[in-house]
């Protein structure tokens, strides 16, 4: 692999590896097919057996081998984030850190640090839809010189709950409901309601939830978050406050509730293509890491908690500064070993960067370890390739199940004074470059009794979330108040609705009020707080329509171009190369796959088939059609569907005057977004927020 960063580290799990797979590489024509054991195999087809048509034989191994492999193919799947895909790529420094961070990782600018980023959704089961209304993971594993680094985040900046000792409550209150096993991935449901109505601290995040934050286009039009305060540390001790940013090169972008669903039945898959696809492509997508350092001083001046999970700093209070960027520019050779048995965990840290008190990452500092035990049944999981550091390992620590290590020697123990312990006895402590845990500050709240308490400066739940529901465009702003009609419509029970709507009017008696409007119920009084609500400046930052970071570009978007017999080859030609030249992707969309005959008589391929290319899985399209074939497609539900949803999910819709009546009949009217082909790539880089109130009812 050409540039490839892995190559400047000695490995050790990595290693192992390769040597196996050294050991069983065979050229083509001598690649036989053995047992594990290394014995050729003769017949692949059939089992031993007594005569033609007599019993199976006990002795057959070669039967008994594979089908017991196969047997025991699956591990647990992650109790959550089951659902997942990912990549490999490399973290590139801007400019050294060195002022505030001693993490080698963060020294010399230019200099290209592996990864490993897996996305995931939360919810659902690993063989659930890539696209339901659900928080995304964004999981990086960066390979250091010093160690592994993992920043375990999402796709929002806060989080559900304070106190890890929510989180298997919060975790079971939106996975299935516990005696039916339903609903899959979805939290439109009683009990995740009911729990998220009794827990006010949750009020910031639903904000999100509701949002078109959790309806990502793609994977690779989100942001990322840490979430939680860390710490940098430099070389002096001195420690600075530090959240953590990941945002996207290709922009935000977000996909309409209805438009997220039909994606769910015509492309179960669609994010992990989308991801796997781009990569292919050579069209690697991009984040930059950023970071909003600060001092405590700065962290006392504020009116919340930077320890608390569920506040962020707006960004126009501290602006991020971006540090470096990765990219992602190789899919996994094999999913199940990289992307299914990778294993994160926010204790993974290096030196020069460190944890704060936020009780929500504490808890969680615990819970990955323990997790991993369950999945890959091994306290020797970090020696699997994807785990394995790229740097040396070297400790006393012996056996256990599936060590892949053979240490040499007698010492297994520290101190020792063993020569055949290696070099000088073996590895030793290093007190001056070892990590060490940052001491914090002597402050009174930050010891003394043991309690099991919150502290005061946690109280407040709503103020943030009002923050987040007054800095949306309009637009959003609908879409939030329209997911909670939706939500809450799927709740049976009425008193749940109704302290939920209680929670909303403190965040904003305008959005409660179309809540309940839009749920044909009475608006009830507000709910007790636990602190006074206070009015924050809008934060534009938080918008993606109209915000700052908005996809507004055709660049790596995938475009569906619909034709049929006798369309306009040059319309064809030219929709297509203006599409590319933007560097965007054009797939033709016809009613066969083989071949269309365009109106020179030429035959053009099809991308895709019309009944099974719906436009939801495009970002614009584009209908170019004779007469003859507008008429034959007007026939054709899935030709009018195709139109019909394109417009109805606000996209640009490109189209050749004989294909006209097919618009009519789908419902289409005239606006900025319905174009003729040759404006068609420069009006397919939006969406038209402005159609939405014609095409939908919204509260
Ligand atoms: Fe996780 N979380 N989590 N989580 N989490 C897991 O670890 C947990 C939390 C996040 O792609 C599990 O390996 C607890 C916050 C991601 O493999 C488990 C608490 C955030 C991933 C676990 C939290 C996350 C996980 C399940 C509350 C955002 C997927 C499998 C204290 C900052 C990583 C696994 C991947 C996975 C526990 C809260 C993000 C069970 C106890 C907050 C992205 O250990």
């Amino acid at each position: 692999m050409p540039n490839d960063p892995f190559d400047t580290f000695t490995g050790t799990g990595g290693e192992t590896h390769q040597q196996v797979s050294k050991q069983s590489d065979h050229t083509e024509a001598e690649a036989h097919l053995t047992t594990n054991q290394g014995v050729r195999i003769s017949d692949n087809q059939n089992q031993l057996k007594a005569g033609a048509r007599g019993p199976v034989l006990l002795e057959d191994f070669v039967l008994r081998e594979k089908i017991f492999h196969f047997d025991h193919e699956r591990i647990p799947e992650r109790i959550v984030h089951a659902r997942g895909s990912a990549a490999h790529g490399y973290f590139e420094l801007y400019e050294s850190l060195s002022d505030i961070s001693k993490a080698d990782i963060f020294q010399r600018a230019g200099e290209k640090t592996p990864l490993f980023t897996r996305f995931s959704t939360v919810a659902g089961g690993a063989g659930s839809v890539d696209t339901p209304r659900d928080v995304r993971g964004f999981a990086v594993k960066f390979y250091t010189k010093e160690g592994n680094w993992d920043l375990v985040g999402n796709n929002i900046p806060v989080f559900f709950i304070q106190d890890a000792i929510k989180f298997p409550d919060l975790i079971h209150a939106a996975k299935m409901e516990a005696d039916r096993g339903y609903p899959q991935a979805a939290t439109a449901h009683d009990t995740f309601w009911d729990f998220i109505s009794l827990m006010p601290e949750s009020t910031h995040m639903i904000m999100w939830a509701m949002s078109d934050r959790t309806l990502p286009r793609t994977l690779r039009t989100m942001e990322g978050f840490g979430i939680h305060t860390f710490r940098l540390v430099n070389g002096q001790g001195k420690s600075t406050f530090v959240k953590f940013h990941w945002k996207p090169k290709q922009g935000l972008a977000s996909t309409i509730w209805d438009e997220t669903v039909k994606i769910a039945g015509a492309d179960p898959d669609f994010q992990r293509r989308d991801l796997y696809e781009a990569i292919e492509r050579g069209d690697f997508p991009e984040w930059e890491l950023g970071i909003q350092a600060f001092d405590d001083t700065f962290a006392d001046s504020l009116p919340f908690d930077v320890l608390d999970p569920t506040k962020i700093i707006p960004e126009e209070m501290l602006p991020v500064r971006m540090i470096g960027r990765m990219v992602l520019d190789r899919n996994p050779d094999n999913f199940f070993a990289e992307t299914e048995q990778v294993a994160y965990c926010p204790a993974n840290i290096v030196p020069g960067i460190d944890f704060s008190n936020d009780p929500l990452l504490q808890g969680r500092l615990f819970s990955y370890l323990d997790t991993q035990l369950k999945r890959l049944g091994s306290t020797n999981f970090h020696q699997i390739p994807i785990n394995a550091p790229k740097c040396p390992v070297m400790n006393f620590q012996r056996d256990g199940h599936m060590q892949m290590l053979q240490p040499k020697g007698r010492a297994n123990y520290e101190p020792n004074s063993l020569s055949d312990a290696g070099e000088e006895g073996g590895p030793r402590e290093c007190p001056m470059t070892g990590f060490s845990t940052s001491p914090g500050r002597a402050a009174e709240d930050e010891q003394g009794d043991k309690l099991r308490i919150r502290p005061d400066s946690f109280a407040d739940h709503y103020s943030q979330a009002r923050l987040f529901f007054r800095s949306l465009d309009p637009a959003e702003q609908a879409h939030v108040a329209s997911a909670l009609v939706f939500e809450l419509s799927k709740v049976a029970l009425d008193h749940i609705r109704k302290r939920m709507l209680s929670n909303l009017v403190n965040v904003d008696p305008d959005l409660a009020k179309r809540v309940a409007d839009g749920l044909a119920m009475d608006l009830p009084k507000a709910s007790k707080t636990a602190a006074d609500v206070q009015e924050m400046e809008p934060s534009p930052a938080l918008r993606i329509i109209g915000g700052p970071r908005e996809r507004t570009t055709v660049e790596g978007g995938k475009f569906g171009v619909l034709i049929a017999d006798g369309s306009d080859a040059n319309e064809v030609d030219a929709v297509i190369s203006a599409i590319e030249s933007a560097g965007g992707s054009a797939l033709v969309i016809a009613p066969k796959i083989g071949s269309v005959t365009l109106s020179n008589g030429k035959q053009l391929k099809a991308d895709g088939q019309l009944a099974g290319s719906p436009s939801v899985l495009f970002d614009a399209v584009a209908v170019l059609l004779s007469d003859e074939g507008c008429q034959m497609l007007m026939k054709e539900a899935a030709a009018v569907q195709f139109v019909m949803d394109a417009f109805g999910h606000l996209k640009a819709i490109g189209y050749s005057e004989a294909a006209k009546p097919l618009l009519d009949k789908a419902g289409v009217e005239p606006d900025e977004g319905i174009v003729s082909p040759s404006k068609f790539a420069e009006a397919a880089a939006q969406r038209y927020w402005a159609r939405e109130p014609k095409v939908r009812m919204l509260p």
